[in-house]
C-alpha cells in the first residue's frame, strides 16, 4: 500500500514537472520577440493564417501564408507568396481597420467568397464598405546597392517611414514591423484588426476575375498586443500553484498515516 502511494506520488510529480516545462517552453517561445533580419526561425510557434492559392492569377501577388505578432509598440508581420523569383517586387498594403488615427481611405472589402468551378477561382460574392488607415509595403529599389538581400520599404498613408534590408536570398518570404503609434494603437492588451491587400492584378482582371488577394479571406485578422510581463509572471504563478497543491497533498498523506498509526 505504502509503495503504491509512493509510486503514484512520483508519477504525479513527473507529470506536473513535465507540464510546467512544456508550459514554460511555450511561454518563452511566445514572449521571444521577432527580429526583423531576414531569419524566419523566430516565427516558429507564432500565430499564422494559410491563404488560398486559387484567389489571384499572378503568383508574385498570391499570398499563401501570413504570420503575425504584436507587442505594445509594433505589429510584426511575416508574409509568404507563391513566387520566389527575385525580379518580382513586393507590393501590397496592410489595412488597419480599427485605427484610432490616420483613417483616410474607403474600400469595398470582400466579406464572402464562393468557389467558381469553371474558373477554379475564389470569387467574392459580398462586400462591405470600410474606412481604414493603410501601410504600404514595397521593394525599395532606391536602396539596392548590391544583389544580396531584400530591401523592404514601409510607408504610412503615402509617407515613407523606413526601409529595412532583409538578409535573405529567397524572395518568397519577408518580415517587417509596423509602428502602432501611427494608428493610435500603441497600448498594452488591445486588439489590432488588420487585413492585407495585394496590389492590382492585371492578369486576373483581364479574365474577368476579382483582381486582389486579401488575407484573411472575408474577415480581419485580430491580434492582441503585449504586455509581455503578463506572460512572464504567469510562469511563477503556475509553479507556486503546483507547490501549494503538493504541500496540501503531503499534509493529507501525513494525516492519513497518523490516523493509521492511531488505529
Ligand atoms: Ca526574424
Ligand atoms: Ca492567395
Amino acid at each position: 500500500m505504502k509503495n503504491k502511494i509512493i509510486f503514484i506520488s512520483i508519477l504525479l510529480l513527473v507529470i506536473m514537472i513535465s507540464a510546467v516545462e512544456i508550459y514554460a517552453a511555450d511561454e518563452v517561445r511566445y514572449i521571444r520577440g521577432i527580429e526583423i533580419d531576414g531569419n524566419f526561425d523566430d516565427w516558429d510557434g507564432k500565430p499564422h493564417i494559410i491563404d488560398n492559392e486559387d484567389d489571384i492569377r499572378s503568383d508574385w501577388l498570391n499570398f499563401t501564408k501570413v504570420g503575425y505578432f504584436a507587442d505594445d509598440q509594433y505589429l510584426y508581420i511575416y508574409a509568404e507568396r507563391l513566387s520566389s523569383k527575385s525580379f518580382y517586387p513586393w507590393r501590397f498594403n496592410v489595412v488597419i481597420l480599427n485605427a484610432k488615427e490616420g483613417k483616410q481611405r474607403y474600400d469595398y472589402i470582400p466579406t464572402k467568397y464562393e468557389y467558381d468551378d469553371k474558373d477554379k477561382y475564389y470569387q467574392p460574392t459580398r462586400y462591405r464598405k470600410r474606412k481604414y488607415a493603410q501601410f504600404q509595403i514595397s521593394t525599395d529599389y532606391s536602396y539596392y546597392r548590391n544583389k544580396k538581400g531584400t530591401p523592404i520599404g514601409i510607408s504610412f498613408n503615402g509617407k515613407k517611414i523606413e526601409t529595412v534590408l532583409l538578409d535573405s536570398n529567397s524572395n518568397k518570404r519577408i518580415e517587417f514591423k509596423l509602428p502602432l503609434d501611427k494608428v493610435g494603437l500603441d497600448k498594452e492588451n488591445i486588439d489590432v484588426k488588420f487585413m492585407i491587400k495585394s496590389s492590382f492584378d492585371i492578369k486576373s482582371y483581364r479574365k474577368g476575375l476579382y483582381p486582389y488577394d486579401w488575407v484573411a479571406d472575408g474577415k480581419p485578422i485580430i491580434i492582441t498586443t503585449g504586455p509581455t510581463y503578463w506572460q512572464i509572471s504567469s510562469i511563477p504563478f503556475f509553479i507556486m500553484t503546483i507547490f501549494i497543491v503538493k504541500r496540501k497533498y503531503r499534509k493529507g498523506q501525513e494525516t492519513e498515516n497518523s490516523s493509521k498509526e492511531t488505529i
